[in-house]
């Protein structure tokens, strides 16, 4: 204890020195307290004030906060706290406020400890006189003492006094606005993302529970950044905070477990808060956040976190005779599928490896998440039996399906069925050997599959037709995947076997493309294909072997000359150049007879092309595996996530969340999601 004491001591006087510096170092290095320059940088200006807001929170003292974004990227940050303090600083002499707005600081808070304001925040704050280094305008406004008090900035520098600008009807009312615009000098871009701002204060809200943002975009509808179909206004407000999180990750998903796990705990000088719900798939989806920030690669928290899932489960499952002794233990493993988690820690001192604080390293924290997810997951086990049930039942049906698979797959690969010399026979192999120039077309229908055989260039392009229904990847367990009529031939012709036994050097070509029709079942099978792609080759996903051809939407003949329009835009243009000025006049006299038209005396002819089958092999070649014509999407691991949780939303035999899914991709409409 007494060791334990001086060491805090120790640390609190080191971190209250602090070197107090202009704010010159700022502008010329941002990258240095911002990460870059770049669209994300730009973002992290608005984080740093809205991070100060929710320690505000945390303290106690604060319970919203309200973003605003107007024309010209001007963003103002209002939050109810204390307001920053405008009495005059005992280092600096001058006003506190101006002080925190152009002092740059290393260490703790300005206000010191005699303020109040210490470990609940700080969390990964840079200072708010970053922000206002990196502004070309910034005004603060403060609401305290009776008063509001004004002071504004150019590129940090104050531009006069603290001025009183106001008195309060309500002398109790305190509060902060940060407003500033970005200066253009420094970053390229000053363009604000919504989505980027919607997702991140969502993702915030749900870890500060009782806390309300309320986001709002006024730029101009013709600002080429303001997403056009995207509501204008959002609030977010979770009283439940990650078990909303939970939920919300599992929404139109079946779940195992009716009422998620929670628990919340301090010990030590840690923050715990963990909630999880198990769900029919197979996926495991765990989040871990160390104050605050997402840590994609995990860490100690996690670490903990997984050991103590594993013991209390045994333990548990142990204990009700639902595992027999002889059977031995649930592994790690088979405690995965179908697990959503949240992980939340608060440390004073975290540290991070990697510049973007991708993995939690702090050794004490594992031990914390452990004791305290053991000790609450054993309550919640004992309250809850039904659920408890429900979810080491699930355990053990993954550990049978994984014995069974492992069974059924030796034996499949012990006849040499996935090793790629019995190659199947609908596959159309290319003639070159080297996996990093052949590629491999997925073609939907036989029409398509017979074009794309005669058009390709067999040297290095191979086909492999899809017939037949679709194995429902949701709910199929690897073995039935494996001996599927359509995914096996997939798997051989890919020749790098699949889950345990997947090994990427063994893959037979570099580029996987999808080439479906741009319609309905077109969609519905690239969506199964990259869930398929998604949850049994995410390294293919993530290191970009995947792509989906883009067959062009139409043909515009003008007498010999031929060309493809890929998008609405293309044809216009391309109307435009054979000398039909008005492209719009255009489109719709080709809309009135479908699938093709003439228009009246121009010589201009203009096919929509409807399906693949509707093109001949020279054509597909041309407009669509000609690689120095040719126009690919490469999926990334954003758009398969997306087709997954498409497909359990799409697929899932829950009826309800399906119809709101497509209601709110239907409408749009102010979507506040309190
Ligand atoms: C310094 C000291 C105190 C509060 C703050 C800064 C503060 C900064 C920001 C930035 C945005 N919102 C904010 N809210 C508070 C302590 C206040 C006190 O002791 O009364």
């Amino acid at each position: 204890m007494a060791t334990k004491k001086t060491a805090k001591k120790k640390a609190y006087s080191a971190s209250s020195i602090q070197v107090l510096e202009g704010l010159d170092p700022v502008r010329k290095r941002p990258g240095m307290y911002i990460g870059g320059t770049g669209i994300e940088g730009l973002h992290h200006l608005i984080w740093e004030v809205v991070d100060n807001a929710i320690d505000e929170a945390m303290g106690g003292f604060a319970t919203q906060c309200h973003v605003t974004i107007r024309p010209g990227n001007e963003v103002s940050i209002s939050d109810d706290g204390r307001g920053i303090p405008v009495d005059i600083h005992p280092q600096t002499k001058k006003s506190t406020l101006e002080t925190v707005m152009t002092v740059l600081h290393a260490g703790g808070k300005f206000g010191g400890e005699e303020s109040g304001y210490k470990v609940s925040g700080g969390l990964h704050g840079v200072g708010v006189s970053v922000v206002n280094a990196l502004s070309e305008y910034t005004r603060a406004e403060v609401k305290r003492d009776g008063k509001i008090y004004q002071q504004e900035y150019k590129a940090g520098v104050a531009q006069g006094k603290v001025k009183t600008v106001g008195t309060l009807k309500n002398k109790k009312e305190t509060g902060t606005t940060i407003t500033f615009r970005p200066d253009p000098t420094i970053f390229p871009d000053t363009t604000f993302r919504f989505k980027y701002i919607v997702d991140h204060l969502r993702q915030q809200a749900y870890l500060t529970k009782g806390f309300r943002f309320i986001i709002e975009d006024f730029r101009d509808s013709s600002d080429p950044m303001k997403e056009a179909r995207f509501p204008q206004q959002y609030g977010f407000y979770f009283d439940a905070g990650i078990i909303s999180f939970v939920e919300f990750l599992n929404r139109g998903k079946e779940v195992r477990n009716k009422t998620p796990f929670y628990v919340e705990k301090e010990q030590d000088g840690v923050a715990v808060e963990v909630s999880l719900q198990y769900t029919q798939s197979f996926k495991e989806h765990v989040y871990a956040f160390a104050n605050n920030v997402y840590n994609p690669e995990g860490g100690t928290h996690v670490a903990g976190f997984r050991a103590a899932l594993t013991r209390v489960i045994n333990a548990y499952a142990k204990k009700n005779n639902l595992l027999k002794e002889k059977d031995g233990n649930l592994t790690a493993d088979d405690v995965r599928e179908g697990l959503t988690a949240v992980i939340s820690v608060k440390v004073t001192d975290p540290q991070f490896e990697g510049q973007t604080k991708a993995k939690l390293n702090n050794v004490e924290v594992r031990g914390v998440v452990s004791s305290v997810t053991a000790e609450g997951l054993m309550q919640y086990f004992e309250e809850n039996p039904k659920d408890a049930k429900a979810i080491i039942e699930k355990c053990l049906l993954s550990a049978r399906a994984r014995l069974a698979a492992r069974a059924a797959k030796d034996a499949v690969l012990r006849k040499g069925a996935l090793e790629g010399f019995t190659l199947p026979g609908k596959l159309a192999d290319c003639s070159s050997r080297k996996a990093e120039d052949s590629e491999l077309y997925i073609v939907e229908g036989d029409s398509a599959g017979g074009s794309a055989k005669q058009g390709r260039d067999r040297t290095f392009q191979a086909i492999l037709p899809l017939r037949g229904k679709l194995v429902n990847v949701e709910k199929a367990t690897l073995d039935k995947i494996v001996k599927s009529d359509t995914l096996k031939p997939m798997i051989i012709a890919l020749g790098a076997g699949i889950g345990d036994t997947f090994n990427i050097d063994k893959l037979r070509y570099h580029k996987i493309i999808l080439m479906a029709d741009a319609d309905v079942d077109g969609s519905h099978i690239r969506t199964l294909l990259l869930t398929f792609f998604y949850r049994y080759y995410e390294p293919l996903v993530r290191d970009g072997y995947i792509y989906i051809a883009q067959p062009p939407l139409y043909q515009i003949k003008k007498g010999k000359q031929v060309r493809y329009a890929y998008t609405d835009a293309q044809k216009n243009e391309i109307l435009k150049e054979f000398g039909i000025k008005d492209a719009t006049v255009a489109e719709s006299d080709s809309e009135a007879d479908d699938a093709s038209a003439s228009l009246k005396g121009s010589g201009i002819h203009i096919q929509r092309y409807k399906g693949l089958g509707e093109m001949n092999p020279e054509q597909l070649w041309e407009t669509t595996m000609d690689p120095a014509t040719r126009v690919m999407y490469q999926v990334t691991i954003e758009d398969a996530e997306e087709a997954d949780k498409m497909f359990d939303v799409l697929m899932g035999s829950d009826v309800a969340p399906r119809r709101k899914f497509i209601q709110t991709h239907a409408k749009n409409v102010t979507n506040l999601d309190v």
